[in-house]
């Protein structure tokens, strides 16, 4: 199957999905340049997917790609949770708030989601692709008849392998330089952290499928790079976070564009799962040592938020999910069409 043909791209490039930061703007203007934008819909309702779907349909005729996620269903853990929101009671005290009563699973998973399910197949966008697992097998059915193109981040040729036997079209192989959550099937497994070039390399001689490279790369050279390895095409979420059109606070930014972008890390207190962040406050609180186990994800994310939240109203920007990947010192802030037609001029020389 070639993708890029299936899809009508110009430029072999995919605007990662990016819950929060991403837009319906961001989407169809990469889409309208010939990449394909990204919409993440796995933090929304049925509703709320529904509406920025057609909020890019509206603005471009173009392939678009919309993002769920699929992790196994969340136990809610009161003894781990309630250990871990007293652990965060001294910064939140530290901007004259306290941590939430109890923790709340923020948004459900996509498994077993039947509305968020219809609502995909009623709109059918050209592409949908799944982090953290994978559907199950009555929703691949349901989308590939609905004439979805399904594509699924794997971290490992295991994860790979999974999504071929589901019946995915194409893997998004997320290196260890990737910013964002890690979309790692079990969190609790070990993980052999590798990098986007081995991952590729491995992805595209074993498992079946065709590759989409991701983590790290930021320029034209670097997605010459990712079609060297083999890969039809690669992701680029970092790169996009300083558009006008995507949704990054003004802190978010100012340290995307500054010095402390030379510094991420992986960290998984902010959510309950790992995801590369720049180095900020929330991260430093993150290695304080002797802190309780962490809540486990989505429900850690609800503190994580109201943390950030408490300390926004008091003028203090660091204490937001920054994500951003190792390669995010050479971040552009230009507008996405911008940008795209940046990527394909470099691609192209
Ligand atoms: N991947 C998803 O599949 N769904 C998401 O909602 C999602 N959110 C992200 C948010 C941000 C701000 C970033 C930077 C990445 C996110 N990712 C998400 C991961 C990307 O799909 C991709 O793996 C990553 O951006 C590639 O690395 P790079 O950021 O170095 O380009």
């Amino acid at each position: 199957m070639d993708l890029i043909a299936r899809l009508g791209l110009s430029v072999p490039l995919i605007q990662a999905p990016m819950a929060g930061t991403s837009t319906p703007a961001l989407a169809a203007a990469v889409s309208h340049a010939g990449g394909l934008g990204s919409i993440a819909v796995g933090t929304l309702s049925p509703d709320g997917a529904r509406r920025d779907i057609a909020a890019v349909r509206a603005a471009t005729g173009r392939a678009f790609n919309v993002n769920l996620f699929a992790h196994a269903p969340c136990e809610p853990d009161p003894a781990r949770e309630a250990a871990w929101l007293d652990a965060l009671r001294p910064a939140f005290a530290q901007f004259d708030a306290r941590p939430p009563a109890a923790l709340e699973t923020i948004y459900p998973t996509f498994t077993g989601n039947a509305e968020m399910l219809a609502a995909l197949v009623d709109t059918a966008p050209p592409a949908v692709s799944f982090h953290f697992g994978l559907p199950e097998p009555a929703a691949v059915s349901a989308l590939k008849a609905a004439g979805c193109l399904l594509l699924a981040s794997a971290t490992s040729l295991a994860e790979a392998r999974l999504a071929r036997e589901a019946g995915i079209d194409a893997v998004v192989a997320q290196g260890w330089e990737a910013g964002g959550h890690r979309g790692v099937f079990d969190p609790d497994a070990p993980d052999g952290r590798l990098g986007t070039m081995a991952l590729t390399r491995l992805l595209v001689a074993q498992s079946g499928l065709p590759v989409i490279a991701a983590g790290g790369i930021m320029d034209g050279g670097g997605i010459r790079a990712a079609l060297d390895l083999g890969a039809v095409a690669a992701q680029l979420g970092t790169a996009f976070i300083a558009c006008p059109e995507s949704n990054a606070d003004e802190a978010y930014r100012a340290a995307l564009a500054s010095n402390a972008a030379e510094h991420t890390t992986m960290v998984h207190a902010i959510s309950g799962r790992p995801a590369r962040c720049l180095a900020n406050r929330f991260t430093a609180l993150a290695e304080t040592p002797g802190l309780p186990p962490v809540a486990p994800y989505p429900r850690a994310y609800h503190a994580g938020k109201a943390l950030n939240a408490a300390a926004k109203a008091k003028g203090e920007g660091g204490f937001g999910a920054q994500w951003a990947g190792q390669g995010a010192p050479l971040s552009r802030a230009l507008p996405a069409a911008e940008l795209v037609a940046l990527l394909a001029g470099e691609l192209a020389a």
